[in-house]
């Protein structure tokens, strides 16, 4: 059985006060068992955030990671600086990553194994764009994506990671895709893990929908059996929203 996960993904919102109120007020509340719950919010706020989720089963996470340890690369975090601050998840290959700052394939790859090396969990973001779906290609780029991004990992780690299925014309837009399209997605990227990997790994690996869920979409999605959680931006930013979340993947 596959833990579901909700992931909130704040982009580039909330200050580290409203950051850390945002922590007291889903306290407990968006602690739900059988359900991991995580935060991946801006670089600034990750010590807080850390520091803040003490003592809960709420998890924090980065939006991005360079793929070096260490190096002269002006503005860039890595994995190791984010593990020693306590930091678990990290979000890799977002669309808003591969459209606005040139991440490709081969570079997403780099930072899921940069993530590995240093303990961190990878969020792989995988989908389609409006034009790629209307040519019936979503499942093509959904695959290469996938295969790309997972190259090099040892079946232990394969198994670890979390693959986010976010259509990019889904995102921001308020258009959300079918829970019976996504799960279809969803299944056909499990096929192709096992293909990569081997089925028992493809079992493991947890799976989300990302691209406009909401509280009152959450449960359609988690009634599909491949559907394992959701990677959410706008409506992760409200506590009762967030919470509503948690509740929905139950
Ligand atoms: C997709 C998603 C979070 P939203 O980017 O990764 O954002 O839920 O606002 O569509």
């Amino acid at each position: 059985m596959r833990t579901p996960i909700i992931a909130g993904n704040w982009k580039m919102f909330k200050t580290v006060k409203e950051a850390v109120a945002f922590i007291e007020d889903v306290k407990g509340k968006a602690e739900v068992a059988g359900v991991e719950s995580v935060i991946c919010a801006p670089y600034t706020n990750l010590p807080a955030l850390t520091e803040a989720v003490q003592g809960t089963s709420l998890k924090i996470g980065a939006q991005n990671v360079h793929f070096e340890d260490s190096g002269a690369f002006t503005g860039e975090i890595s994995g190791l600086m984010l593990k020693e601050i306590g930091v678990d998840y990290v979000i890799i290959g977002h669309s808003e990553r591969r459209a606005y700052f040139a991440e490709t394939d081969e570079i997403v790859n780099k930072k899921v194994l940069a993530a590995f090396k240093h303990g961190l969990l990878p969020i792989v973001c995988v989908g389609e764009s409006l034009e790629e779906r209307e040519a019936g290609k979503t499942k093509d780029v959904c695959r290469v994506q996938t295969e790309a991004a997972l190259q090099g990992l040892t079946e232990a780690q394969a198994a670890q990671v979390v693959v986010a299925y976010e259509p990019i014309w889904a995102i921001g837009t308020g258009k959300t895709s079918t829970a019976e399209d996504a799960g279809e997605v969803i299944g056909y990227i499990r096929e192709r893990i096992a293909a990569q990997f081997n089925s028992d790994v493809a079992g493991k690996v947890r799976i989300q929908y990302g691209g406009s869920v909401k509280p009152n979409n959450i449960r359609e999605f988690m009634q599909h059996p491949d559907i394992d959680g959701a990677l959410v931006g706008g409506a992760s930013l409200e506590p009762a929203s967030y919470i509503s979340l948690v509740e929905g993947a139950r």
